[in-house]
């Protein structure tokens, strides 16, 4: 099988600094990169024209992670969430100035007032995609959301949270990122992937116990790697596998390119 296309995540270098990222990035087993805009390694102009020049010189293609540490697209406060938008377009424009070819961007999280309002944190995180989208759209950028844990708060956790978006909202473009350590916090790796492999354009790997979101490397956690390998070759998919451990990042990425012999 062909067209799978594997990339890794800076995030297992988000605590070094932003240039022995680059100095990193520069020196990976593939050509496919994803940045992370937060902490360390939050993009500017001046990070914009570095990372550009890498991407000539090096054949890198991009894919950004929207910031994440502190943004609630679903917040109750309209002066935050503006506030959020705000920051979430400018991430946006630098992805488009790296012709980053997807933007990946978390759901909204509840918060201590949700439960005086229940459905508004869905309302709200269904608004603020949308108003998102609108404004890629413009900009000819491809948006994903990710799975996220319920433990965490997040409100898109399994197949069926994802169904319901598309089927009430008219952000039907939208794609999803599918985190397998996310979801195998929900036990819901198989349904995602049998029931919305459509939509899947882009999957996170990286292991876990079951009960934390550790980012550990393939084989480090309980999740079935075989399993995970064979649905993806039933299903066909050809998309891009991002590895997203935050250690044995090489040896991940060979296990999974082993396991799926493609
Ligand atoms: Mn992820």
């Amino acid at each position: 099988m062909t067209n799978v296309e594997y990339g890794i995540s800076m995030l297992h270098c988000l605590n070094k600094p932003f240039n022995k990222m680059t100095n990193q990035l520069t020196h990976l087993d593939t050509k496919i990169v994803e940045l992370v805009d937060d902490g360390l390694h939050t993009l500017n102009k001046r990070r914009i024209s570095i990372l550009k020049e890498i991407k000539k010189s090096y054949g890198i293609k991009f894919t950004v992670h929207a910031p994440f540490a502190d943004v609630n697209i679903s917040s109750p406060s309209k002066p935050l969430r503006n506030f959020m938008i705000k920051r979430l377009k400018r991430s946006m424009h630098f992805a488009k100035s790296l012709d980053a070819k997807l933007w990946v961007l978390h759901p909204g999280i509840k918060t201590g007032i949700s439960m005086f309002y229940p459905g508004e944190d869905w309302k709200q995180n269904k608004k603020t995609i949308e108003l998102l989208d609108n404004h890629a759209k413009k900009l000819d950028i491809q948006i994903a959301i990710e799975n996220l844990p319920k433990k965490y708060g997040f409100i898109m956790n399994t197949p069926e949270d994802f169904k319901r978006f598309y089927a009430e909202s008219p952000s039907n473009d939208i794609g999803i990122v599918l985190d397998t350590g996310h979801s195998n916090l929900e036990g819901q790796t198989e349904s995602f992937l049998r029931q919305l492999s459509e939509k899947i354009l882009h999957i996170h790997i990286s292991d876990n116990n079951g009960e934390d979101d550790q980012h550990l490397g393939l084989g480090k956690g309980n999740i079935d790697w075989s399993l995970f390998a064979k649905i993806l070759s039933e299903i066909k998919y050809r998309k891009t596998i991002m590895i997203e451990t935050v250690e044995n990042v090489n040896e991940s990425l060979n296990k999974i390119q082993k396991l799926l012999n493609y």
